[in-house]
């Protein structure tokens, strides 16, 4: 354990700037709660029978689990009342969520997927919760569509959980990226993983491979040159839940993909809260996301739910990526 013991509440306060002091840092603090909750029902979901699905489907048209169900939820509620944001968007709503009129706005918007790489839920594997804030753009007139349809450049700050053998929170103000470790015993989260950057040598490719027919020939040949003699020799890793295979990558380095498919040409991750918040962690660890062409924190989202392809992780690697990509392109 680090030396001395800091909590997430005493680290957020002593690295906010003065103008989001109390705001910014009670928005994490809520956030850290959530995920705690989410953390303990994640833990004895089958002992609580919440695994399997909910029998509903999300907007994206994908089954909804009971845990997905569970964690929007607790994400919301424990957001809604707080007068910290005036907007939220979730992977599991259709629209974007404006607070309830009840309680006060403030002045953040907070977009999350709360419940990351669900896929994986039942059968005990690693999962995350995404989540990006936004400053709202007018002061005066808060909360409204254009609050939410923001590029990844505009991020005051973005984080994920990750709920592994621990439950670590990550995430990034713009200042480093912090880690802390959830001590279950106090339901603290302690910091343990202070200034996070991708080490210089890189150890792990992570793409779905059992998808390469289905790739442009670009990442075709990027991905024939990873596995090749003349490839930088990495070892391949994919556990399918982009939180854990970016929180790995992180911590030895790596790349982590997702690109476009022949019947799904913008991939699967959505740009807004899954592609924007992790390139912004990304870059903050020295590291770099990428659709292939151009940064994914440069590109704003004409929809809530929009998909793109994903390129994350090493910087080098990811630009070897797009040369390869740009090649295939310009032939
Ligand atoms: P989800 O948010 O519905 O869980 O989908 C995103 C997840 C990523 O975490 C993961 O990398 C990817 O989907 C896995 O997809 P696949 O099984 O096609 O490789
Ligand atoms: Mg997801």
């Amino acid at each position: 354990m680090s030396s001395p013991m800091i909590t997430i509440e005493r680290f957020l306060l002593s690295q906010q700037p003065e103008y989001a002091k109390g705001d910014l840092t009670t928005l994490f603090y809520d956030i850290a709660l959530a995920a705690k909750m989410i953390a303990t029902q994640t833990r004895r979901a089958a002992l609580l029978d919440t695994l399997g699905y909910e029998g509903t489907t999300n907007v994206q048209g994908e089954r909804q689990r009971k845990l997905d169900v569970y964690a929007d939820d607790v994400m919301f509620k424990m957001n809604d009342h707080t007068g910290r944001l005036c907007a939220m968007v979730s992977e599991e709503r259709e629209d974007w969520i404006q607070i309830p009129d009840n309680y006060s706005k403030g002045h953040y918007v907070m977009v999350y997927d709360p419940l990351d790489g669900s896929s994986n839920i039942d059968t005990n594997v690693t999962i995350g919760t995404i989540f990006g804030i936004f400053r709202t753009l007018d002061d005066k007139n808060r909360g409204g569509l254009e609050d939410c349809l923001r590029s990844g450049r505009e991020l005051v700050a973005a984080g994920y959980i990750i709920y592994g053998t621990s439950t670590m929170f990550v995430y990034s103000a713009g200042q480093g990226v912090h880690g802390f470790t959830l001590d279950p015993e106090i339901g603290e989260f302690l910091l343990t993983h202070e200034n996070m950057r991708f080490p210089e040598k890189p150890a792990y490719y992570s793409f779905n491979n059992g998808s390469y027919r289905n790739w442009d020939p670009g990442v075709q040949k990027y991905s024939d040159w990873l596995q090749s003699n003349e490839g930088p020799r990495l070892s391949q890793r994919y556990i399918g839940s982009l939180v854990a295979d970016f929180h790995r990558n992180l911590l030895y380095g790596g790349i982590y993909g997702y690109p476009g498919e022949v019947s799904l040409p913008n991939g699967k991750i959505r740009l807004l809260y899954e592609a924007g918040p992790m390139a912004f962690l990304a870059e903050h660890a020295g590291g770099y996301g990428s659709n292939g062409v151009e940064s994914l924190l440069d590109i704003k989202p004409a929809n809530l739910h929009q998909r793109t392809p994903v390129f994350i992780g090493s910087r080098e690697l990811v630009t070897r990526a797009e040369e390869f990509i740009r090649k295939e392109k310009s032939k």
